[in-house]
């Protein structure tokens, strides 16, 4: 081949390149968890979550990144951390229960093939996000809610436990005497309500997240939020990047939040950016700000990443390999 050829193919490979990151050829990407990310250029893993329990759930995350693991396995072990423990009164078995005094469980996880699980309105398990990834992995369907949930947990050996917590159902029945109504008014963090979402970067730069909550305190029988909704609560695109939201589900589910986030990013906003986005279009729709709390992590298949809440307070463990922090996120307004 003259050396003139060869430079012209150099040329086209280089270009082919390119046009394979930029996604053009989608439809060929590997579809295992063993492929090679043909998006991502940065390769540090990185874990980012949700308000201060969010430290200790990245150290969970952390052990499975540090070791080489992969995203979806780190974001699922980050956010068992906090549905275990019985300290927290807004995630997992020892959450606050509904009006009826159930605590109902919500939760969903995604990984950067674009699969996803989630499990809505279940009673007595200790790890909903378990059951969600078992949804993702082992059926067909992509959301498995109430008895239907709990029988397929049931199915899998998973333990039954009784809810609520003593301490829990304390609470409930002093609470109960001065809220007898049925209708709910959305003050959201004033009930200490902290869902946990989490995003994971692995070292092959791919991207996973999950989010599991015991829902809004004192909600509704029956209802349920954002948080295990695919593109409200959670929303991963390996091409672009992810994000998740905590906060008022009612609003995060009105504007379709985690996907939104994601797909400004698509269009060239940053992370922060996008999340500041998502909260604007809450702030828009939104008439009665009062008590509406809602914030967006997010990050980008370069391992950049932001966050941004409506309101002041709400904070972002972040961790890699430089630091592992708690960061106090921007915000549109004071309390
Ligand atoms: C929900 N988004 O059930 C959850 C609650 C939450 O901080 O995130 N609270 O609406």
């Amino acid at each position: 081949m003259k050396r003139r050829s060869f430079f012209k193919l150099g040329i086209l490979g280089g270009v082919g390149g390119t046009l394979a990151s930029h996604n053009l050829f989608a439809g060929n990407q590997p579809k295992t968890t063993k492929s090679i990310n043909p998006y991502n250029s940065g390769k540090q893993p990185l874990v980012l979550s949700t308000w201060n329990h969010g430290v200790a759930a990245n150290a969970g995350a952390w052990d499975v990144l540090s070791k080489g693991g992969n995203s979806l396995d780190a974001v699922m072990q980050g956010v068992m951390v906090t549905e275990s423990d019985r300290s927290n009164r807004s995630v997992g078995i020892s959450g606050m229960p509904d009006r009826t005094g159930h605590v109902t469980l919500d939760a969903c996880i995604m990984d950067w093939e674009g699969r996803s699980g989630a499990v809505a309105y279940v009673e007595g398990y200790e790890h909903p996000i378990q059951i969600a990834r078992q949804v993702m992995e082992q059926t067909p369907h992509a959301m498995l809610v109430g008895k239907g949930a709990e029988a397929f947990a049931a199915k899998l050996g998973m333990p039954l436990m009784k809810t609520p917590i003593p301490e829990v159902e304390k609470e409930y029945k002093e609470w109960i005497k001065s809220n007898p109504e049925l209708i709910v008014k959305p003050i959201i963090n004033h009930e200490n309500h902290d869902t946990i979402g989490m995003l994971a970067m692995d070292s092959n730069g791919h991207i996973s997240g999950s989010c599991t909550t015991s829902g809004w305190a004192y909600k509704m029988a029956g209802r349920v939020g954002d948080s295990p909704i695919i593109g409200a609560g959670l929303f991963i695109d390996q091409e672009v990047g992810g994000a998740v939201a905590t906060g008022l589900g009612e609003a995060i589910i009105r504007i379709a939040g985690s996907h939104t986030v994601v797909e400004c990013m698509r269009h060239g906003y940053t992370p922060e950016e996008a999340c500041r986005e998502a909260v604007n279009r809450i702030i828009k729709k939104n008439k009665d700000l009062t008590g509406l709390q809602c914030g967006f992590i997010a990050m980008n298949n370069k391992g950049e990443y932001g966050y941004y809440s409506v309101y002041n307070g709400f904070n972002v463990a972040v961790r890699n390999e430089q630091m592992d922090r708690l960061l106090d996120a921007p915000f549109d307004r004071k309390w």
